[in-house]
């Protein structure tokens, strides 16, 4: 019989991390990739050694409180991990890890992407052409706004705003402030091109584009709130590829209506996969669902990241990346 840990695997992953984990454990896929939902949810962890699990399963007190439970991981496909609730995790003696490192660049190109996209009416753009209503080049056909040169604000500095500074200063020689109540070292901020700000709101005030790179925790719940967005200069655009608890979506929604900032690049949503209709309406907003690693050799990496957190938490080695 085999000795092999059972880990059930809440989503597709690819198929190089599939084959991985059928190799190293009694890993059960979801074929189909349907979430399990709440009952598939307590099901893996009544019945598996570890769970692998990813931002669309919603770990509340309630779900890890299934029992007889016998698994004792959540292995996280992902950095983020504010779907899982970390204290009832913890109180039940469940550990956490997730995949720092791995999706970094992925993440901060897309916040570049988004950056661009909003800021040269790129979405804007594409649809007007796909409809068919282009009729050809004229000088003060849909002009956006220059990026380069311009003032990025980070909202937290951790390791996805970092590698968005390189990229801001050095590709594109924008002047990069940052608010972070926990900053790097004036040694790192100073390799950036980077300035620290104490107060967020001092960056929201100075910034030509806000960029949002905070965990979300209790602390950041609708950070983005109907004030902190009137401190944006009217002209400014705000990009988001941390959560989307961290924006009230309906506080955006008025701001972007009104044109009291002049737009935005969404990544992620509050209510995903559901996002605001009045977000939907806009021109001056560009939407994506949720595409910060999607790379097929950062979802690659993520999948082994995992997979070696397993690995060492059945050899009962200390986690790589222990969350709780
Ligand atoms: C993932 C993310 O795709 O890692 C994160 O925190 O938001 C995304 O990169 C998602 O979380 C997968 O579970």
């Amino acid at each position: 019989m085999s000795a092999r840990p059972v880990v059930v695997v809440t989503r597709r992953l690819p198929e190089a991390v599939e084959q991985a984990a059928a190799r190293d454990f009694d890993a059960r896929l979801n074929r189909d990739d349907k979430p399990l939902g709440p009952d598939g949810l307590k099901e893996a962890l009544r019945s598996a050694d570890a769970v692998l699990c990813t931002v669309s399963d919603k770990l509340t007190a309630d779900i890890l409180s299934a029992e007889p439970r016998r698994a004792r991981l959540l292995a996280n496909f992902g950095v983020g991990f504010n779907h899982i609730d970390v204290e009832a995790a913890k109180a039940r003696g469940l550990a956490v890890s997730n995949t720092p490192d791995v999706l970094t660049d992925a993440t901060a190109d897309l916040a570049m992407t988004l950056l661009l996209m909003v800021a040269r009416r790129a979405g804007e753009g594409e649809r007007h052409l796909r409809a068919g209503a282009w009729t050809g080049w004229r000088p003060t056909h849909m002009m956006g706004t220059q990026v380069s040169g311009k003032t990025l604000g980070l909202v937290g500095m951790g390791r996805i705003a970092r590698a968005v500074a390189g990229r801001a200063h050095g590709g594109f020689g924008m002047r990069v402030i940052f608010h972070d109540p926990y900053p790097p070292s004036p040694e790192v901020a100073r390799s950036l091109g980077a300035e620290p700000r104490e107060r967020l709101e001092d960056v929201l005030r100075q910034a030509d584009f806000v960029s949002l790179h905070c965990p979300a925790t209790p602390e950041t719940r609708h950070l983005m709130n109907r004030e902190r967005l009137a401190l944006m200069r009217p002209d400014a655009y705000l990009v988001n590829t941390a959560r989307g608890d961290v924006v009230d979506e309906a506080a955006l929604v008025e701001a972007l209506q009104s044109r009291r900032i002049a737009g935005a690049g969404l990544d992620v949503f509050e209510r995903e996969p559901e996002v605001s209709r009045g977000l939907l309406e806009l021109e001056n907003v560009v939407l994506l669902p949720h595409l910060g690693s999607a790379t097929t050799e950062t979802r690659v990496e993520m999948g082994m990241r995992a997979l070696e957190n397993l690995r060492l938490f059945f050899a009962g080695s200390p986690l790589r990346d222990r969350v709780a």
